[in-house]
């Protein structure tokens, strides 16, 4: 009889999920369509912010790997005032410099959570001065200014207790069914309650500890579809995002995935470091910013508060300059696609959606008009974007009895180029139509 009732209740269960996990199939919004908004957006803030700010050093890092004892780090919570937090000021920042949308950490490796989360007493709320929850008014703030809002959120958690791993070389347990289970039941408690800011982006970090299977990764792809099926996912849910995530290094060839995004500090560190000086220039972070769009990229920068919540005066003057130069040239910014091989030009290049414009991004002081070749369009027109500057071009070489498009030169004055990087529009006369061949000879007969 109690036997019959099991099979009958597992039967249910069985039933239910496959009636749910169809309906969230079904539920689903094309890929391409979800993501249409990030691949246009070309531009986000990551925010790393967290206790470490505190004394300034690695986040999570700088227990797990010995660099100071887990108790040395944890009295940090005791210095985490955020007294000075203005989350208005953050999103027009943000906003000044021309992203799109930002991405915060709600809880890093460490298990300090920046919300009043239920399922632990290690948050904010309840350990720091700070005694509020600080993600709430930040997705507010974000939303005002009508930009995109994204949750970092942690897998891992080197501070739960019911989490193997703690410090390095130092495991809470190998193999433990029970405690694992309370971990999931843990993570998916803090998720869900994440679910609560309706995010448009979930970017999770920490997956490489364990497998999907371990994490649910499926499960917790489910959970966010279901609640909102326009939200995005970042790569890092061991196969179950949908955009890749690469860091620091700029890729040099373009990313399999049409959609990826490079998360990049502006100086060595993602958290708040007094010690770190070495800034990326303004400069050096456009080029780079540049060679993203080119690829089809976009650009996650980073930026570290402190304690208090201001925001380090180096990193406010990057963001400012920055968004001097994408205000200038955001036609040749948001909505682009990659651009050409640099067979033809050795600009990064990048092309308006329809194909029909091409943008060249000049990075240095060129010492002769710029040049692209195998350009079968006609050219309709070519200026500087962020001044107007109609520019005089010549197609040189082209012969009569050869398909080989001639060589397009483009005249660059001195007194139109940007500081930084220029930015040159040619509107063709449709879809870039592109010579792909060897060169070609007379055929004799
Ligand atoms: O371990 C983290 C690191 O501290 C930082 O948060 C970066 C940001 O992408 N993600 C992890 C390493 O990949």
């Amino acid at each position: 009889m109690k036997h019959h009732r099991q099979i009958s209740i597992l039967l249910v269960f069985i039933l239910w999920s496959t009636i749910s996990g169809i309906y969230a199939q079904e539920n689903q919004i094309p890929k391409e369509e979800r993501l249409a908004w990030f691949k246009d957006a070309k531009l986000g803030i990551f925010i790393h912010w967290g206790i470490y700010s505190v004394y300034g050093i690695d986040e999570s890092w700088s227990f797990y790997n010995g660099y100071i004892s887990y108790d040395d780090y944890m009295k940090q919570l005791d210095g985490f005032t955020a007294k000075n937090y203005n989350p208005d000021y953050w999103a027009k920042l943000i906003k000044e410099s021309g992203a799109k949308y930002a991405v915060i950490t709600t809880k890093h490796h460490d298990g300090v959570a920046l919300w009043n989360t239920n399922q632990s007493e290690l948050n904010v709320v309840e350990k720091t001065k700070a005694k509020r929850d600080l993600v709430t008014p930040f997705a507010e703030a974000i939303r005002k200014q009508e930009l995109k809002l994204g949750l970092y959120y942690s897998l891992l958690d080197w501070s739960n207790p019911n989490y193997p791993n703690f410090i390095k070389g130092q495991k809470r347990y190998e193999s433990d069914d029970a405690k694992w289970n309370k971990f999931v039941q843990f993570n998916f408690g803090q998720i869900k309650e994440l679910t609560r800011f309706n995010p448009d982006l979930y970017w999770f970090d920490g997956d490489w500890e364990q497998s999907a299977e371990k994490w649910k990764a499926k499960e917790i792809r489910e959970l966010l579809l279901t609640q909102n099926p326009s939200t995005i996912i970042n790569s890092r849910l061991q196969g179950y995002g949908d955009y890749s995530t690469p860091e620091q290094g700029v890729p040099i060839t373009v990313p399999h995935n049409n959609y990826w995004e490079l998360c990049m500090t502006m100086n060595n560190s993602w958290g708040y470091q007094q010690n770190d000086n070495e800034y990326k220039s303004v400069n050096q972070i456009i080029r780079i910013f540049v060679d993203v769009i080119s690829m089809g990229g976009n650009l996650l920068l980073d930026i570290g508060p402190k304690a208090d919540g201001t925001i380090p005066k180096e990193q406010v003057d990057i963001l400012k300059v920055l968004g001097t130069w994408t205000t200038k040239h955001e036609g040749a910014i948001y909505g682009t696609i990659a651009g050409i091989s640099g067979d033809y030009t050795t600009n990064k290049t990048a092309l308006s959606k329809d194909s029909s414009t091409l943008y060249l991004y000049v990075d240095n002081r060129p010492n002769g008009p710029l040049l692209i070749k195998g350009l079968k369009n006609k050219i309709n027109r070519i200026w500087v974007v962020g001044n107007g500057t109609k520019l005089s071009y010549k197609v040189v070489g082209k012969q009569y009895w050869s398909d080989v498009p001639g060589l397009l030169y483009i005249e660059l004055p001195e007194h139109v180029q940007d500081d930084d990087v220029t930015v040159i529009a040619v509107l063709l006369d449709g879809k870039i139509d592109l010579y792909g061949k060897e060169g070609q000879v007379i055929e004799s007969n």
